[in-house]
């Protein structure tokens, strides 16, 4: 029978690292508190009203009945306090590290999926680069932060464990796709070789909500433009761990991301 392995927060690093690269997905559980869900919560309620969930077309990549909302580094302070958090930390120095002179947040949205809502198709985050064949080397890492309990009848993140590995056209047997399931303030980690997706939501009334924080080695484009979605005066009062995982960091080593200072200052 197909599992996530999980674990707690307080667990050791690299007893994590070692299940979630066997696996290709772990849970850990106690990574945000009440007052972090509260104040991310808080933060994103605005916008999340404004966010209409769309009418289902059989066969879109996104299903209908989901809220979608991105641009979450400007959004909430809470949301970059957690980018940053010391397990995501040393998932990302381990996964994807040793690929790279520095990595990236990727992707930031919440996501909430609504009663009624069907499995998304299952696919692989690093799908966007098609160039590097099946299996890819490490490119992305992936973190759900569960804002509300994840269930299996709720839209719980649909896994396949082990996926990583499988070679090209290599298609999932239901039996082999778990449904993730966590308490509020877990995070559902998972390497971007993976099949995964969001699950359907077979409750009469309650929306399951989370926050997708993917990470990739910065030598390739973010699929969210962070440059765009944070204003750049923003982003310079920002500590520089911060900027530079955001991608504002110009020194990898190499000069990729180079620039000129003098404009930003004003001179
Ligand atoms: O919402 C989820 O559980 C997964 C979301 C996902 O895979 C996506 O948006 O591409």
């Amino acid at each position: 029978m197909a599992m996530i392995p999980s674990c707690d927060v307080s667990d050791d690093v690299e007893c994590m690292y070692e299940l979630l690269a066997d696996a290709g997905a772990l849970v850990v559980r106690g990574m945000a508190t009440a007052a972090h869900l509260a104040s991310v919560r808080a933060e994103l309620a605005p916008h999340l009203e404004t966010a209409e969930a769309a009418a289902d077309e059989p066969g879109a990549f996104y299903p209908g009945k989901t809220r979608r909302l991105t641009a979450l580094m400007h959004r909430s302070p809470t949301a970059r306090e957690l980018m940053m958090h010391h397990v995501v930390e040393a998932m990302g120095e381990r996964h994807l590290g040793p690929n790279c002179k520095m990595w990236t947040l990727n992707v930031s949205a919440a996501l909430e999926v609504g009663p009624g809502a069907r499995d998304q198709i299952l696919h692989r985050e690093e799908d966007l680069y098609p160039f590097f064949e099946l299996p890819r080397p490490n490119l992305i890492l992936a973190s759900m932060w569960a804002m509300s309990d994840f269930t299996a009848d709720n839209g719980g993140t649909q896994i396949v464990p082990g996926s990583h590995t499988w070679p090209v056209g290599r298609a999932a047997e239901p039996h082999e796709i778990v449904r993730a399931e966590m308490p509020a303030g877990s995070v559902l980690f998972w390497l971007g070789g993976v099949l995964h997706g969001a699950g359907a939501n077979v409750t009469a009334d309650e929306w399951r909500y989370g926050m997708i924080l993917t990470y990739n080695l910065s030598f390739l484009r973010q699929e969210e433009n962070q440059h765009v979605s944070m204003p750049l005066a923003e982003a310079l009062c920002l500590p520089l761990e911060v900027q530079a995982r955001l991608g504002f960091g110009q020194d990898n080593g190499d000069g990729l991301g180079f620039y000129d200072p003098r404009p930003v200052l004003g001179t």
